[in-house]
Order: structure tokens, then C-alpha cells, then sequence
């Protein structure tokens, strides 16, 4: 068999490396980089990945919120609807359009809008 051409092994190298890089980029950062795209789609940016997740970094179980933006804002093609902002999705008597308003937590019942 006859030897690849220098420059073909630097090529071939240097898209091995950066397939490399990216997977181990993808193991290393996981789940928090999941969907970070989602985070324009629903008014809590400042709740971050903890809007929808139980871990504030985001990744592993849903709160309450999560839960529903997984049933009704996904099935409405991955969007923050009417029906979503109606719901409490924590049920602590205040809708999750409530609780964004007044910058408490839709997912988390001991967070409540401040009378
Ligand atoms: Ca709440």
C-alpha cells in the first residue's frame, strides 16, 4: 500500500482532533448545554435553566414548570403559549403568568408574587 501524502495526514489529523474535541465538549458540558436556545422562549430569563429544572445549571427532573412547558409548550411546538401562562403550574393559586409578572418562581410553591 503506498503512503498517504504528507499534507493528506495533516488534514486527516486535524479533522480527527477537532471531531475529538467536539465530543469531548459534549460529554464534558452535558446537559447544560442542552437547550440553551429555550431560555429566550419563556419570560424568566433570570430564573435561567431553573425555570424549568430542579438543578439551577439545568439538566436531570423538571420542576412543575418544566413538567408543563413539556406537555403543553413542546406540544405547540416548543413555545411559551396562552395556555401555559394560564396554568399555576405549581400550584400555589397564582398563574404562571402571575408569577412571572411579579418575579417569583412558576415552579416552586413556596415562591410567591409579594402582595
Ligand atoms: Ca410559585
Amino acid at each position: 500500500m503506498k503512503p498517504l501524502p504528507n499534507r493528506t495526514c495533516l488534514w486527516l489529523s486535524a479533522v480527527l482532533f477537532v471531531l475529538s474535541m467536539s465530543t469531548a465538549s459534549l460529554l464534558w458540558f452535558g446537559d447544560a448545554w442542552a437547550r440553551p436556545y429555550r431560555m429566550g422562549k419563556i419570560p424568566a430569563s433570570r430564573l435561567g435553566c431553573g425555570a424549568c429544572h430542579v438543578n439551577p445549571n439545568g439538566g436531570g427532573p423538571r420542576n412543575s414548570f418544566g413538567d408543563d412547558y413539556a406537555v403543553v409548550g413542546l406540544k405547540a411546538g416548543d413555545t411559551y403559549t396562552d395556555a401555559l401562562s394560564a396554568k399555576d403550574s405549581d400550584g400555589d393559586g397564582y398563574t404562571n403568568a402571575q408569577e412571572f409578572e411579579a418575579g417569583s418562581h412558576p415552579g416552586d410553591p413556596n415562591s410567591k408574587p409579594v402582595k
